[in-house]
Parts: structure tokens; sequence; C-alpha cells
């Protein structure tokens, strides 16, 4: 366990790959299989204060996703959760974390819930997020991946329909593949079973399997939103983008007696050859 400004943070060194976790939001901040450029995109110039959310990494926007209510992507990713059980193997580590209603959250959004998210670091990354109690929630696993050039890379497997977020407008495509020429925010609702990142200049591809996922939302900035936003460098836009496993355009409803499920997967591939 280490400090980073006001945080704590787990920091996870293992044969197969190497990562951090704060347990603020059980917040991914770093994932690094042997061999490869970092996969997550965290900014030079995020806060580390409590209560504040963290610009990059894995946030777990939860028990709503966007603007929709105050805070922006829910409570969760704010709230110092525990950490309830870790192991490891030749393979992997895997560690579990939880966060329970508490009088904060309650003033918020009136419900007792408990949420579990488990993280799986090694050669893949794998979280899942359970969600138990009675209400309806969106979500998402909002992962800020760590891209070469975001003018060069493409994003295929996001489906025909999306959702402009910046417009208000409603889209079909018959584009193969998402590419980055300014802004883009967008919520696809028929998404692939995996999305997939195509990075020329570091010479791989990132695949992001999704699970009980209605949508994919994918976002970047560009200069103009990355401008006016203090805790990302002005050029930091160029190397991230957010690929997330998302519940988002319709809530689902949890019950009692059946948990709620929402995870993902990444795995890189190198190109044959560069
Ligand atoms: O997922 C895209 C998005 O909802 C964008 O609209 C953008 O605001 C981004 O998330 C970051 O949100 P945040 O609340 O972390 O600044």
């Amino acid at each position: 366990l280490r400090k980073k400004d006001e945080l704590a943070i787990i920091v996870v060194n293992h044969p197969k790959a190497r990562g951090a976790i704060a347990l603020q939001g059980a917040h991914l901040l770093s994932w690094q299989p042997n061999g490869e450029e970092p996969v997550i995109w965290l900014s030079k110039a995020s806060y580390f204060k409590q209560g504040i959310a963290i610009r990059g990494g894995i946030p777990v926007c939860w028990p709503w996703f966007g603007k929709v209510a105050s805070p922006a992507h829910g409570f969760a990713r704010n709230e110092l959760w525990k950490l309830t059980a870790h192991d490891a193997n030749e393979e992997s580590v895997w560690l579990t974390f939880s966060l329970e209603d508490n009088e904060q959250t309650r003033q918020i959004w009136p419900h007792s819930f408990c949420l579990i998210a488990r993280i799986k670091l090694g050669i893949t990354c794998e979280i899942e997020l359970e969600s138990h109690g009675d209400y309806a929630i969106t979500s998402a696993l909002h992962t800020y991946f760590n891209i070469a050039d975001i003018s060069q890379i493409s994003i295929s497997g996001l489906g025909s329909h999306y959702l402009d977020t910046i417009t208000g407008s409603e889209h079909d495509t018959s584009d193969k593949a998402l590419t980055f020429a300014g802004p883009v925010d967008r919520v696809y609702s028929q998404p692939e079973a995996f999305s997939l990142i195509q990075d020329p200049v570091f010479g791989r591809s990132i695949e992001v399997h999704h699970r009980n996922a209605s949508d994919v939302v994918t976002w970047n900035p560009a200069a103009e939103g990355a401008s006016g936003m203090k805790d990302m460098e002005n050029d930091g836009y160029k190397t991230m983008v957010c690929v997330e496993t998302a519940i988002a355009s319709q809530p689902v409803e949890v019950h009692s007696d059946k948990p709620q499920y929402l995870s993902m997967t990444i795995r890189c591939h190198k190109n044959e050859s560069k």
C-alpha cells in the first residue's frame, strides 16, 4: 500500500504484469502486461484527492452513467472502497473490493446496496462489477486506453447505431471502423461482443470484451475539450481513447434475489510486423 497525495494505492508487481489500484473508487490506475507498453492511460495532471474523481484509469461509473444527476457518473468512483480479498498464482493477481451504502451515499441516492468489484491482472485484465440491492441503474467501466496517436488509431466492432452525445442526434452508420479527427462522444447501442482498437504506431491491437453491457461508449475530447479540463494536459487527448463497457441507453433493474453483473476483459496482440 502506498500513498499518492491524499489517496491510498495498491501496487501490483507480478511476473506477468504490473498494475496499481486506488482504494478510492476501486479505481484501476495502470496495467502493463510483461513486454508491452502500458495499456491503460492515466492523466499526468490528475488530482489524487479524497472525493475527487481521478482522470484516467478505469473509473467505475455507478449507479448512473453521465451527467443525469450529480455527481457526474455516480458516486462510486469518489467513495472509499474496502479491499476484502486478494490472491495470486503464477498467472495472475486478483483483488476484490466492496462498497456499501453509507450516510453520505443515502443522501445522494436513497437505496441500500452492496457493490463488489473483482479485478484480475495478468496477461489479460479482467474487471467484474456485481451489484446487489433493489433499484435501477446505468453504469460503465469507463476505460481510458493508452495509445500512441489518436489521429492514427481505429476502433471496430462498435456496431452500426450510435447516439452522438455532442449533437444529441442518433445515427446509423455503415463505417466498419471509427477514426478520430475531432471530438468524439458516442454511445453505440448495438455493439459486437468485443471492440478492437488498432494502434499501428505501437504495433498492436487491443481487444475489449464486453459482458452484460448494452452499450459501448467511445470518447476523445480532442484539443478543444482537453483545454477546458484542469486535470488533463493540453496534449493529453493525443494518447488516450475511452472505450467503455456500459449500460447507458436504458437502465437495468437490479433485484435482491438477482445481482447484476457488468464485466470486461482486455487483451493485447502484437502486430505481425511493426
Ligand atoms: O463517457 C464519455 C463521458 O461521459 C464524456 O461525456 C466526458 O464528459 C467523459 O465521460 C468524462 O467525464 P468526467 O465526469 O470524468 O469528466
